[in-house]
């Protein structure tokens, strides 16, 4: 349908649309049908490795071969305790994790130091810290939004260790969003039946990348920005270190450790599928590939999170992030005869399936590149107050606001985009991979969220593994 014609039915119905009562899906079938990641003519059979015979987005599958030729050297250019390969969110917190049990720690990352998916994360932290909710709550309800795939052992690690996490970001100065009377708000979480997301504004992964940087600097870590990782060297079936690219991209720099952790992040560049992606440029799965070819073995790597609210336009925008921090406080989906299809708090991949089963039926809006259907954003001030999108949702609405559109008054119009891999490299409680002396923590490593991660579970994957790895790593690089 034409952009003004839909636009019409979405202001016209708005009121309406506003109450309209909606249930929760768990539709198994609607996801068969539409979520890329039952599309299997996009998979491709793995015939290497610890996971041969597995069937894999193809863009993966291709990616995972990615094994360039390595020096051997005699010498190392440094040599550590705990070698930390990522500069994001989890690759940080092991690194003061590692440092504050004793061990000689580098960082090293591929871009500068804390340029990755945290700090572009927006809508928020989850974790059990109302009242009304509990550890074992959020445990039933991110396993089953996992599609009961999840270790269960890691979740619940993850779930037990929610509110332990927050109170050591703040104590490193992340300062969460408080009501007037000092309460830490929580927001609502698609797919979860308690309120659990804590954010900073629509920055909050901003807010946790700077105050990991800071600590990760005044602790004295040793930081190499630039430095990209191409082999990780195995000694007796040991992982010993890794050898880079220097900055230059000239010569190959070999660092030696007694333990690796591999937290480079998942896949988003790799546009699987054909989709955008909400993620930072250059997230490669250089980990899996890394870890893959010393034998490491992956798990759930199939299950692809489409996030349901790319943005679709303006084309200058396509794919970013339009958090579901907009749907938790009010904004709901509308197709393009103004009809909500969907209850918009659905889990993630739910949401994403109803979206594409819109658009391909006829009932989304066409763009020029695309397709999408409406984000309602100015429902937001409608129920929560005017204002709430402007400070609830700041960078969103600058976002938009640079383009022309004004959110508080327009809805926008979204489509699903590639953002974060569900599985990864196998890894047991303590963060440890099926290769000795090689950890993983972050989106590289899998098995917490089975085939389909909450809102919010990410950032506290990156803290609770992330410190789980630097400490696990430490212990071991002391025994050798
Ligand atoms: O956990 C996420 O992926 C998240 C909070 C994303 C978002 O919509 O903001």
């Amino acid at each position: 349908m034409d952009f003004k014609e839909s636009l019409e039915y979405v202001v016209k119905n708005r009121i309406r649309n506003l109450s309209a009562e909606i249930p929760v899906l768990n539709d198994q079938s609607l996801l068969a049908d539409y979520h890329p990641n039952y599309k299997k003519q996009s998979f491709k059979m793995l015939d290497f490795g610890a996971n041969k015979g597995d069937y894999l987005p193809t863009e993966l599958a291709d990616a995972l071969k990615y094994n360039p030729k390595a020096e051997i050297f005699d010498l190392p250019h440094y040599e550590t305790d705990v070698l930390i390969i990522g500069g994001g969110g989890a690759g940080a917190a092991a690194a003061i994790e590692a440092k504050k049990n004793g061990a000689k720690v580098i960082l090293a990352t591929k871009f500068r130091f804390g340029d990755s998916n945290t700090a572009i994360a927006k809508g928020g932290i989850s974790a059990a810290i109302s009242d009304a909710d509990s550890p074992e709550i959020y445990f039933d309800d991110s396993f089953s939004g996992g599609h009961q795939k999840a270790n269960q052992k890691l979740l619940k690690i993850l779930c037990d260790k929610g509110r332990q996490s927050i109170e050591w970001l703040q104590n490193l100065g992340v300062n969460f969003d408080k009501t007037r009377d000092g309460k830490l708000i929580v927001n609502a979480v698609g797919g979860a039946t308690k309120k659990r997301l804590l954010s900073v504004k629509d920055h909050t992964g901003l807010e946790i990348i700077k105050a990991l940087k800071s600590k990760v600097l005044s602790d004295n870590i040793t930081v190499l920005e630039n430095h990209t990782a191409i082999s990780l060297v195995l000694e007796n079936e040991r992982v010993t270190g890794a050898i880079f690219t220097s900055p230059d991209k000239v010569e190959q720099i070999y660092i030696k450790a007694a333990a690796v952790v591999l937290a480079t992040g998942g896949v988003g560049s790799l546009k699987c599928g054909g989709f955008p992606t909400s993620n930072c440029h250059g997230i490669t799965g250089d980990g899996l590939s890394l870890a893959y070819n010393v034998g490491a073995k992956l798990i759930n790597a199939e299950s692809l999170q489409y996030h349901p609210t790319g943005a679709a336009f303006p084309d200058k925008l396509l794919g970013k992030l339009v958090t579901e921090k907009a749907r938790s406080l009010g904004a709901r989906l509308i197709n393009a005869t103004g009809e909500c299809f969907v209850n918009s708090m659905s889990s993630r991949d739910t949401v994403t399936a109803a979206i594409i089963k819109e658009c391909e039926s006829g009932r989304g809006v066409k763009t020029e590149k695309g397709v999408g259907v409406w984000l309602d954003i100015p429902m937001i001030d409608l129920i929560m107050g005017d204002g709430t999108v402007k400070s609830d949702l700041p960078s969103l609405y600058k976002m938009f606001k640079a383009e022309g559109v004004d959110i508080t008054t327009e809805p926008i119009l979204v489509y699903p985009t590639l953002h974060y891999q569900n599985g990864g490299l196998q890894i047991d409680e303590h963060c440890q991979t099926t290769v000795k002396n090689l950890f993983a923590a972050g989106e590289v490593a899998g098995g917490i969220h089975g085939e389909n991660r909450l809102m919010g579970n990410s950032l506290l994957d990156i803290i609770v593994f992330g410190r789980i790895a630097g400490e696990n790593a430490a212990k071991i690089s002391k025994k050798i």
